[in-house]
């Protein structure tokens, strides 16, 4: 099991949410833009929020690391990705089962009638842009449309997480990367890989709230790492 958080992302130029945030919504925290009262108090700054990622998520490309992963996969088929990103890399990258538990940019859905609804491909921001945007409305049921993504406060849809818990509790090797392991209940999953005896790598260029249970911390960036380990790993296998 592989569970992989924003600084995975980092190398193909997506900032990590400790990362500040710039433009329109540089004097706000993540924590306060990524929220259901926010969406209800500005929906405009949210959403332009959430499209300005999509667009920049669209212009940058997985990364060294994204695509170890899809190699491990080839060598391991049983191998999970729980990610608690909201971007597309692991997909674009060539990874079949991956588990979101933070839901994605690009599955917005009604607020008020759930329908999901489909996104003009082009986004509707430059990704150096920036600004309000006003939410679409749903095709089924006139309600304002949020982002499908999981705010602080909101529940883990039921299917990931109960399908990330189970990846957790029957895991030999739990590879962490890219989390500060602050967010639950997601930073709870090593917890349960440690309980069922997997041996816990964490990669990481900084300290993180995971080393304290890990089986080894490797100080260093996704992109150099994870090729490195696994390329030894699937070697000596
Ligand atoms: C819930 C989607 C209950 C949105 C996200 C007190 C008050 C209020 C709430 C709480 C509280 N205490 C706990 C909570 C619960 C709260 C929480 O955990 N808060 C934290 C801040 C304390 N959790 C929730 O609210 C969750 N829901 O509890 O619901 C409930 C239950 C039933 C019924 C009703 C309600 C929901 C949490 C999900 C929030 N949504 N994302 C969006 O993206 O906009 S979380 C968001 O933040 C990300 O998805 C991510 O998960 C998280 C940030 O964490 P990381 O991914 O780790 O990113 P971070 O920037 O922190 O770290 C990056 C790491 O990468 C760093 O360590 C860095 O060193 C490293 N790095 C950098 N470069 C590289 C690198 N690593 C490798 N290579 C590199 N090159
Ligand atoms: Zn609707």
């Amino acid at each position: 099991m592989v569970l992989t958080g924003a600084g995975i992302s980092a190398e193909s130029g997506v900032p990590t949410f400790r990362d500040a945030l710039t433009g329109l919504w540089e004097q706000f925290d993540a924590e306060q833009l990524a929220t259901p009262d926010a969406f209800e108090r500005d929906p405009s700054l949210v959403w332009g929020w959430y499209e300005w990622r999509r667009a920049r998520v669209s212009a940058v490309n997985p990364n060294e690391a994204h695509r170890a992963l899809v190699q491990l996969e080839a060598a391991r088929p049983q191998t999970i990705v729980v990610t608690q990103n909201v971007d597309d890399l692991h997909e674009r990258a060539g990874s079949r089962n991956v588990v979101h538990l933070h839901g994605s940019l690009f599955a917005p859905r009604c607020a008020c009638c759930g329908h999901r609804h489909v996104l003009d491909a082009k986004p509707t921001m430059e990704p150096d842009g920036g600004r309000r945007i006003e939410p679409p409305v749903c095709t089924a049921c006139g309600g304002k449309v949020r982002p499908g993504v999981v705010w602080f406060g909101e529940p883990l849809p039921a299917g990931p997480w109960s399908e990330a818990q189970a990846a957790a509790s029957s895991c030999d090797l739990l590879i962490v990367v890219g989390t500060s392991g602050l967010v639950q209940p997601a930073a709870s999953l090593p917890t349960i890989a440690r309980r069922a005896n997997a041996s816990i790598v964490v990669i990481d260029p900084r300290p993180t709230a995971i080393d304290a249970i890990s089986t080894y911390s490797l100080r260093g960036k996704a992109g150099q790492l994870l090729p490195r380990i696994l390329q030894e790993a699937l070697i000596s296998a």
